[in-house]
């Protein structure tokens, strides 16, 4: 049954716990903390109907500093722990969180999966394009030519970009943000709430400790919002402007709202009546006899 989720004034400190954040001092994920902070505040959400979903890593410790419902799951995993809340409690809101390893590494199936069923829920990935829980190895969004502890000669792979996949599986909303512009991300928070459907957003989440490279001074000198005649429900104009290098652009790249949400389809074949066994085995006798 689902139950109607209250629309009342709640302030920021409403939606912090008492745990204090560990990341390190000028991490990027601060930004991204503060802006779901101020996303659940402009949707004026009870801290008890809203669930946080989240893998392993850095980032995805996020849900220990929130008051709401929280799930730290394991790494990888976030989308199939999201998915069985979204459907067995349709009236509780889901964010998910995650690094670009959690997302785009050891979670990558799920992902696709995720995109193409376009689960209504709001992923939000903290890009710092390494593994920083695990002190600073390549991830799949580091640079061609990235060195670190795994490859000490420079990575030889070229990086996945996280917005094309998610276009290209089917993601009905996909967006970016960057941690020095923390008021953008809580726009794209909300957009990807109002949202019904699959929401992506990737965020460049700056590792200071461990990326000596994607840095925040990096990220101001190369991003730039999208321009203000994109037409975020053209597909090709989307995946044109996602496939940018200069500027790397932030917004909101795509948006249809013309594909059923997986939970809604689901919701809608348990609200079929079951079929009745007696015609059944009527219309099986008729068959066959
Ligand atoms: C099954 C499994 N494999 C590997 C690990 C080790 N591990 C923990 S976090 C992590 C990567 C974290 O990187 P990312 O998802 O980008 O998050 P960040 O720490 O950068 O925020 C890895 C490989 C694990 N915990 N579980
Ligand atoms: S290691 Fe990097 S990602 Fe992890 S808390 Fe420190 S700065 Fe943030
Ligand atoms: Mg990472």
């Amino acid at each position: 049954m689902s139950r109607s989720v209250a629309v009342l004034e709640h302030t920021v400190d409403e939606y912090r716990s008492e745990e204090k954040p560990t990341w390190c001092p000028g991490c990027g994920d601060f930004g991204v903390l503060n802006a779901v902070y101020n996303a659940l505040k402009a949707k004026g959400w009870a801290p008890e109907d809203v669930v946080c979903v989240s893998g392993i890593g850095c980032s995805s410790r996020l849900p220990y500093f929130m008051s709401t419902y929280g799930f730290h799951t394991i790494h990888g995993r976030v989308m199939p722990v999201a998915t069985g809340i979204r459907v067995a409690r349709p009236d509780l809101k889901v964010l998910a969180f995650g690094g670009d390893g959690d997302a785009f590494a050891i979670g990558a199936g799920h992902f696709v999966h995720a995109a193409r069923r376009n689960l209504d829920i709001t992923y939000v990935i903290m890009d710092n394009s390494i593994y920083g829980l695990t002190k600073g190895q390549t991830s799949p969004t580091s640079p061609f030519g990235f060195s670190t502890k795994t490859t000490p000669k420079g990575s030889v792979e070229q990086p996945l970009n996280p917005l094309l996949l998610a276009l290209t599986c089917g993601a009905t909303f996909v967006a970016r943000g960057f941690s020095g512009k923390p008021k953008e991300i809580a726009d794209l928070i909300v957009g990807g709430i109002d949202h019904r459907g699959f929401a992506v957003i990737d965020v460049y989440s700056p590792c200071p400790t461990f990326n000596k490279v994607n840095t925040f001074q990096f990220y101001r000198e190369a991003v730039r919002s999208l321009p203000g005649d994109h037409d975020r429900r053209d597909l090709i104009a989307a995946m044109r402007q996602a496939n940018s290098a200069d500027p790397l652009y932030t917004g909101v790249f795509f948006q249809r709202e013309d594909v059923p949400s997986f939970d809604e389809s689901i919701q809608a074949l348990r609200a079929e009546p079951p079929a009745d066994p007696l015609a059944l085995v009527e219309s099986l006798f008729n068959r066959f006899s």
